[in-house]
């Protein structure tokens, strides 16, 4: 099969690694590589962070005003909606997710997009009232410089969207390292913006390897805030590079989420919320209701309906309408799943659905859903993250021990609640130590609705109308109003 070829976007132009290296990125659904791009080297990366350095202090884009930078965004918007099915389908062949959920998030980036870019005019500072007549201080949000943008696999268009669409609607300039295992729809997204009239430099796109590329770029001493989506380990690695020049970082990284289910819920409505956290995107979402907890009353029957609804899960081609679960994007990740799975039985989790791959799928990184029952909420599949189709199930009694378990976790990214008692809602929703809540649904996303986690979930929020300001330095500005001269200089005034 000839293989695609994809260029990167460095400096507004289209070019291969200095290098003249190669790697290859492969369809998930058959384990075949499909496309060849750029293994960027160092001397790449330098190539461009200093074409965002220069596009940053370029009048053409340093001069616009923050209502024409809008103007750009919406405009990149519109042509994402014109361009939807395209990205769909290269994004759904590129990282296996199933072709009906890119629809729905490339379908929705417009929204962000439109969202995003009424913001960039609306970034006022404030004047302060001062408790020293004679003086006079004002803030502004100024734009940081290069940002670096570091994205996973998993959903890479929406995920660079909301680091793209407020680093430039706040006036910085990025430079976006997608994965390895899935760049070929954010090199799109770059002709789009150069399509829409960003200027040259502002976007720019190095693909390549984790280790290399990604390291070159997020240690690169001009980069001022690295925005990250990935996994803890490779943050520990970004946050220490952030450390050679201090850069301001965001961090979304994974969770192990729980997803309560109260007796008092409507149990179909909890039954397709559960389904909707663990087995949608085959589990490869970093909100992934990975943990369900469910209370005694309804446990077996929940579970027995859950196994039944889970059972009849169509597993299959990411670019056929009717499947419901495709493969995991890497093989690596299967490996994790096929990992933890046989840690899970070892330590005595009843496996009561899954925990092997289909049969007559090929060689596609498919894995069935899988559920284990477990009687404590310190085995090792109840604690680490699987990003991968496997939930694990426990019972509770009342609602102290829901929120003991919810809460016994290093991550904190979202929970779940299903209950028909308000009150209990609320309370919960207060004392569940996690950064999303959402109560008698799961997984909804908005471009006004903040993302992101506690503990080790990472740090720092994106999309809704505070994410542009993450992407600004907050300036102070003092004026002396007095005509006296300076008071004396040895006291601080
Ligand atoms: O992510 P990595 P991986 C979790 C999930 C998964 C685990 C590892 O549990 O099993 O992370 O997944 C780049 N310097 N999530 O290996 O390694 C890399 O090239 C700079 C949660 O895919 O974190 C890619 O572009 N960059 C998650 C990006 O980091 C480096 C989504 C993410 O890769 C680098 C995905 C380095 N030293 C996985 N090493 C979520 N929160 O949604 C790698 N990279």
């Amino acid at each position: 099969m000839t293989l695609a070829r994809f260029q990167m976007c460095i400096g507004g132009e289209w070019v291969d690694a200095l290098s003249g290296k190669t790697f290859e990125s492969l369809n998930p659904a058959l384990a075949e590589p499909w496309a060849q791009l750029p293994d960027a080297g160092e001397a790449d990366v330098e190539r461009a962070v200093q074409a965002a350095q220069t596009a940053f202090d370029s009048p053409a884009w340093r001069g616009l005003t923050a209502t024409a930078r809008g103007k750009l965004l919406r405009r990149l918007g519109d042509l994402i909606a014109e361009n939807k099915e395209q990205l769909a389908q290269l994004e759904s062949r590129d990282n296996g997710k199933l072709i009906r959920e890119t629809r729905g998030q490339v379908g929705y980036l417009p929204e962000f997009f439109h969202y995003t870019a009424g913001l960039a005019d609306k970034l006022e500072g404030g004047t302060l009232p001062l408790d020293k007549p004679d003086l006079f201080a004002y803030t502004v949000h100024e734009a940081m410089g290069v940002v670096a943008a570091i994205i996973p696999w998993n959903s890479p268009l929406y995920l660079t969207a909301i680091k793209l669409a407020p680093a430039l609607a706040a006036g910085n300039t990025i430079v976006i390292k997608p994965s390895e295992h899935a760049s070929a729809t954010i090199l799109e997204l770059a002709r789009l913006a150069l399509e829409a009239g960003i200027p040259p430099g502002v976007v720019n796109v190095v693909t390549g390897y984790g280790p290399s590329t990604g390291a070159a770029l997020t240690r690169h001493p001009l980069v001022r805030k690295i925005a990250f989506t990935g996994g803890a380990a490779t943050a520990r690695h970004v946050v220490r590079s952030s450390a050679e020049n201090f850069a301001k970082l965001s961090l979304e990284l994974g969770g192990k989420s729980p997803n309560i289910i109260f007796a008092d819920a409507d149990l179909d409505s909890a039954i397709n919320g559960a389904i909707a956290g663990i087995y949608a995107a085959s589990g490869q979402s970093c909100v992934s209701g990975s943990r369900l907890l469910v209370q005694d009353e309804i446990y077996d029957e929940f579970v027995g309906r859950l196994v039944e609804r889970a059972q009849r899960i169509r597993i299959g081609n990411p670019q056929d309408d009717s499947s419901e679960m495709g493969p995991m994007a890497t093989a690596q990740q299967l490996a994790v799943v096929e990992g933890l799975v046989a840690d899970a039985i070892a330590e005595g989790a009843r496996l009561r659905l899954g925990g092997k791959r289909p049969a007559n799928l090929g060689d596609g990184w498919f894995y069935e859903p899988t559920l284990f029952e477990c009687d404590r909420n310190s085995m090792k599949i109840m604690q680490e993250e699987v990003f991968g189709p496997v939930a694990s199930v426990i019972r509770f009694k009342d609602e102290a021990e829901a929120l003991a378990i919810a809460n016994d976790s290093q991550f904190g990214l979202a929970a779940g609640i299903w209950t028909r008692d308000l009150g209990r809602a609320h309370r919960l929703a207060r004392d569940v130590r996690s950064g999303i809540i959402w109560v008698n649904t799961y997984r909804a996303v908005s471009a006004m609705a903040p993302i992101g986690g506690f503990k080790n979930s990472g740090y720092g929020r994106e999309s809704g109308i505070d994410s542009v300001l993450a992407y600004t330095e907050l300036k102070t500005v003092w004026i002396n109003l007095s005509q006296a001269p300076m008071p004396d200089p040895f006291v601080m005034r």
